[in-house]
């Protein structure tokens, strides 16, 4: 099924044309409604009369994270505080929060590019949708909630917390779709063998999963753990949250809902436009937001753009599924490490358990990684022979991907800290020795 044929199946030439006429109009708001962009616009030489459509896009700056911590808390809102009638907030890792503001109208056109994701992932209005986000400052909760409201489904708002009585609200009120990270349906995974839960007691069929990056070797962890269809959807509060993008069941790509956003993806050094199918960081303009319309955000999340019509039957462009973003890029002795390379690595080696944490040192002028991995039951109570069989796995394993040596520390089976939410995988004391 298909939400909204009009938009999501639109031809591409008329979506250029609607994309357009809504870039002129939301760059002459955001000219004469906030004062931080007909600074930045008058300095760069831009009058909103400059930008005719879709091909002027990359005379506009960008703007960043740091933009919106510039003018914190409300300096971006277009609206006034009596017309905004909700607030989210994104916790970084250090310091304020960035906040982001809704008017009424957002919230629908929330609601509107939920649905549209859930049902191109599949949900109908028949599911029990349990509901594990934090309904809080975090667009997860509250985003997907309307949405999925919107389309009819039973939603159970479980919120985050207390992984036991998940399982049990699960079980008994037959939840058939999950919406979570998907490093906490892992966790919850291994809780539900914990408490010796069957399986054939849930109902569960689909996982809704977003928020964080992961690989497809953790998607399959998950389908193989909980024998669902595993779905990825993205988005980051200075956009919307939640219902920028998704995937349909083909799994070619998430489709954007490009009548609310123009994608980019630019050379993350030179800042250069490139090409679809060329790798780099995605870039995007909110066309519709009247609360919070953002030109041009650079989302440090490393992604391609596919604009070919995808065989469900959308004409949206697609991006591929994010799994690492140009600052989770370590640097270690000169060589390029991310993250996402260590997870596959380790999820092909059979024993691992899909837990891990990359901790990096630098000692005198060396940098050092320890990779510590958490076993699987069966295995760590075997012979010490295994232990080192798998130790030496995972070492020349991430040696042939990284092309260096890495210390491999194994672990006791559940000892490693699990997330409810987004989970935290890279410790780098540099720093905070290096500041
Ligand atoms: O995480 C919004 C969201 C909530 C999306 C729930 C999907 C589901 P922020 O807290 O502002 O918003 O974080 C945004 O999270 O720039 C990405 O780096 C990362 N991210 C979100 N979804 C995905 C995903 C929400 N599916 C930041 N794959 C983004 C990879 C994701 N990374």
């Amino acid at each position: 099924m298909i939400w909204d044929e009009k938009y999501e199946c639109m031809d591409r030439e008329q979506l250029r044309e609607l994309q357009s006429e809504r870039l002129r109009e939301v760059v002459d708001r955001v000219y004469n409604k906030v004062p931080f962009y007909r600074q930045l616009f008058d300095r760069e030489g831009i009058k909103p009369g400059d930008i005719k459509g879709v091909e002027d896009l990359s005379k506009l700056p960008f703007t960043t994270k740091d933009t919106l911590r510039g003018n914190y808390p409300y300096g971006l809102f277009a609206e006034p505080l009596s017309k905004i009638v909700r607030i989210h907030a994104s916790s970084g890792t250090t310091g304020k929060p960035t906040v982001v503001g809704y008017t009424k109208k957002d919230l629908d056109t929330w609601a509107e590019l939920i649905a549209r994701i859930v049902v191109q992932a599949g949900a109908t209005e028949e599911d029990v949708v349990q509901i594990c986000f934090g309904y809080g400052l975090f667009t997860g909760g509250f985003g997907l909630h309307y949405g999925l409201e919107k389309l009819g489904t039973t939603i159970i708002p479980a919120s985050i917390g207390n992984t036991r009585r998940q399982i049990m609200l699960m079980e008994d009120f037959a939840t058939s779709v999950l919406v979570s990270t998907p490093s906490y349906a892992l966790y919850m995974a291994e809780v539900l063998q914990e408490m010796g839960v069957e399986r054939e007691s849930l109902k569960l069929r689909l996982g809704l999963f977003g928020g964080e990056p992961w690989t497809e070797s953790m998607r399959e962890q998950i389908k193989s753990k909980w024998d669902i269809t595993a779905t990825d959807n993205y988005g980051l509060s200075e956009i919307i949250g939640p219902g920028v993008s998704g995937e349909c069941l083909e799994f070619k790509g998430l489709h954007i809902s490009e009548d609310h956003f123009i994608p980019e993806i630019i050379d993350p050094e030179t800042g250069e436009s490139l090409d679809f199918g060329e790798e780099g960081e995605l870039v995007f303009t909110a066309l519709t937001k009247e609360a919070f319309p953002v030109i041009r955000y650079r989302t440090k999340d490393i992604s391609i753009l596919w604009d070919q019509p995808c065989s469900c039957g959308r004409t949206t462009a697609r991006m591929k599924k994010v799994t690492g973003r140009t600052d989770d890029m370590l640097i270690i002795r000169g060589v390029n490490v991310y993250p996402s390379q260590i997870e596959s690595v380790l999820m092909e080696i059979k024993g691992v358990a899909p837990h891990y944490q990359i901790m990096v040192e630098r000692k005198g002028h060396l940098d050092n990684m320890e990779v510590k991995v958490e076993l699987e039951e069966e295995l760590f109570t075997g012979s010490f022979r295994d232990l080192e069989a798998v130790e030496k796995k995972i070492k020349s394993g991430l040696n042939s991907v990284l092309g260096i040596d890495v210390r491999v520390k194994l672990v006791e089976p559940k000892t490693l800290e699990r997330t409810e939410g987004k989970s935290k995988r890279v410790i780098d004391k540099r720093e905070l020795t290096d500041s």
